[in-house]
C-alpha cells in the first residue's frame, strides 16, 4: 500500500504543473464539496497530497473527511486518490454518468439515455377502462438512477455484435431487430459486454414503464410521448404492416424512441400479476416462472396495446417479427 501511494506522489509531481492548470479552468463547474479536502472551496491538486497525506497517517485534524470519498463508493481508499487525479486530469468525476452516454461496437453507435431515479405509480388506475386485470393495482415503486437505449436495438447493432440478422423485415438495417426470443437476448447482451467492458443487460419491467412514463419528467401521457398515438409510434393505425426505421416518431419526455409501438420489447422481469405492492424499491419481478414481459405494443397491434403500464406475457422462447429489444445499464 505505501509503496503504491509513494508511485501515486512520484506521478503526482511530475503531474503538478498541468495539472494545477487545468483543475483551475474547471473549478467553475464544480457544484459539490467533494474532492475538497482542504476546504478551499477549490480542488485542486493540494487537496490530493492532503487526500495522500490522510491516508498515510492517518491524521484527519487538517481536513475535511466528509470531502475525501471521491468515488463515492463509502469508504475513504486508495482509489479515492485515483478518482480524484482522474477528475482533475479530465474535469468528469467517474460517478456523474452523462445525460447521454454514446457506445461504439465494431463501427456500429447507439446512445443512452441517463433516467434519474424517483417514484412513480406503476400501472393502470382502478378507473382505466383501457386498462387490463394485470396492470392492476396501481402502485408506487421507487427506482434508482439507470440508463435506457435511446431506441430499440437495431439489426445493425444486432449484427456487429452477433455476425448474423434474423429479422423478418430486411433491407434497413437501422429498422429494429426483431424474432429473437429471451435467450438471444441473453447471448447478444453477453457478447456485447464482452466487446464493451460494460454491464448491458435487459430492463426490468419497472424501469421500462418509469422510462416510458418519462421518468421525472413525466407530462402524464397515455402513449410514451403524448396522447396522440399517430405522432408518437408506429402501430397497426399507421405502420402498413411492417417495423419502420427507429426514432422516426417523436420522443419522450426522456428523449426516448418508439417506447410505444414499432417492436414490442422484452424486459428481464419473470411474469406474474402485481400482487407484492407495498413499498418496492428497484422490484426485479418474480423469483421464478414460465413467462417472460415484454411492453410497449408494435406495429401490429391495436391503440391500447401501446399504453405505458400494458403487459404481455410470453414464453422465453417464443419469437416473432413484432417482438424486439431495448438495451439498460
Ligand atoms: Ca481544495
Ligand atoms: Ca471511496
Ligand atoms: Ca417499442
Amino acid at each position: 500500500m505505501k509503496k503504491a501511494l509513494q508511485s501515486l506522489v512520484l506521478l503526482l509531481a511530475l503531474l503538478m504543473v498541468p495539472v494545477a492548470a487545468n483543475a483551475d479552468a474547471r473549478l467553475v463547474t464544480l457544484n459539490t464539496v467533494v474532492g475538497d479536502l482542504d476546504n478551499n472551496n477549490a480542488v485542486t491538486i493540494a487537496d490530493v497530497s492532503a487526500l495522500i497525506n490522510y491516508l498515510l497517517t492517518g491524521n484527519a485534524s487538517s481536513v475535511n473527511l466528509a470531502a475525501a470519498d471521491c468515488n463515492q463508493d463509502g469508504e475513504v481508499r486508495i482509489n479515492d486518490v485515483t478518482a480524484l487525479i482522474d477528475y482533475l486530469l479530465s474535469g468528469n468525476w467517474p460517478w456523474v454518468v452523462p445525460e447521454v452516454e454514446t457506445f461504439t461496437v465494431n463501427g456500429v453507435t447507439f446512445n443512452m439515455v441517463l433516467v434519474e431515479g424517483g417514484t412513480f405509480t406503476m400501472g393502470a388506475s382502478e378507473d382505466d377502462e383501457d386498462a387490463s386485470y394485470n396492470e392492476k393495482p396501481a402502485h408506487e415503486v421507487t427506482l434508482s438512477s439507470y440508463s435506457i437505449g435511446e431506441t430499440e436495438v437495431t439489426q445493425e447493432l444486432w449484427l456487429a455484435v452477433m455476425g448474423s440478422n434474423p429479422s423478418r423485415f430486411t433491407g434497413d438495417l437501422t429498422r429494429p431487430v426483431e424474432c429473437i426470443d429471451w435467450n438471444d437476448c441473453q447471448s447478444f447482451i453477453i457478447n456485447l459486454n464482452q466487446l464493451t467492458g460494460k454491464t448491458f443487460r435487459l430492463p426490468t419491467e419497472a424501469e421500462w414503464e418509469f422510462a416510458a412514463r418519462g421518468g421525472n419528467k413525466s407530462e402524464g401521457y397515455k402513449y410514451a410521448g403524448g396522447n396522440d398515438l399517430n405522432e408518437v409510434a408506429w402501430y397497426r393505425g399507421n405502420s402498413s404492416s411492417k417495423t419502420h426505421q427507429v426514432a422516426t416518431k417523436a420522443p419522450n419526455e426522456l428523449g426516448l424512441y418508439d417506447m410505444s409501438g414499432n417492436v414490442f420489447e422484452w424486459c428481464n422481469d419473470w411474469y406474474d400479476s402485481y400482487t407484492d405492492t407495498e413499498g418496492q424499491m428497484n422490484p426485479q419481478g418474480p423469483s421464478s416462472g414460465s413467462n417472460r414481459i415484454s411492453r410497449g405494443g408494435s406495429w401490429d397491434t391495436t391503440a391500447e396495446y401501446c399504453r405505458s403500464s400494458f403487459r404481455l406475457s410470453r414464453w422465453p422462447t417464443s419469437l416473432n417479427h413484432a417482438l424486439g429489444l431495448r438495451l439498460a445499464l
